[in-house]
């Protein structure tokens, strides 16, 4: 916790298919609060509608900020959000972020495995190429709080240990 009993933040973000949602349920498994920010985007009604060509909500931007300010505070020690569009978090609450990658390649089997449609996996595929968000995160953010973790050759729980002494160097 901080000088101000808010929590510690860290966001961990990806392109869907990185393991995000893997290694959320593996931190809450040793007992650290979790928020799937897609899970209280949905929850909290955060969301205009569903844009059905891209397969996905179409967001509240300063709804999620306002919610996501209020409801943080409830948390103590450290706090876990996890997905896809952390960059809505509002910058003062955030200690530290990890930007979850993955091989192109290996995203590409991941995403088929899942069912998503070809032009879904193909979007994906290239946002993951084009590190878009890492990008993303890096306009929002300082440099300094981005860390990048390579999922592709390292099982979930060798990431989070790699998570926990990222945060130990900081806290
Ligand atoms: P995300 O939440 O980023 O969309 P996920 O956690 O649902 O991703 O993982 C997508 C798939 O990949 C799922 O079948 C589990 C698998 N996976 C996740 N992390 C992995 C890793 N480090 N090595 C191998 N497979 C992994």
């Amino acid at each position: 916790m901080n000088e101000n009993n808010a929590p510690l933040v860290i966001l961990i973000s990806g392109t869907p298919g990185v393991g995000k949602t893997t290694i959320g349920t593996l931190l809450k498994k040793k007992g650290y609060s979790v928020i799937a920010l897609n899970d209280f985007i949905l929850f909290n009604g955060l969301y205009y509608g569903y844009d059905h060509f891209r397969g996905s909500v179409i967001l509240d931007v300063e709804f999620l900020k306002k919610e996501l300010r209020t409801q943080i505070i409830n948390y103590s020690n450290l706090l876990f959000i996890e997905g896809h569009t952390t960059e809505y978090v509002p910058k003062q609450l955030v200690s530290l972020i990890f930007v979850i990658k993955c091989n192109p390649r290996i995203l590409r089997k991941r995403l088929i495995a899942r069912g998503y449609l070809k032009r879904k996996i193909e979007e994906n595929i290239q946002a993951e190429i084009m590190e878009e968000c890492l990008l993303r995160h890096r306009e929002n953010f300082p440099e300094k709080i981005i860390i990048e973790l390579d999922s592709s050759d390292i099982k979930p729980e060798e990431i989070v240990n790699e998570i926990m002494k990222s945060i130990d160097n900081i806290s």
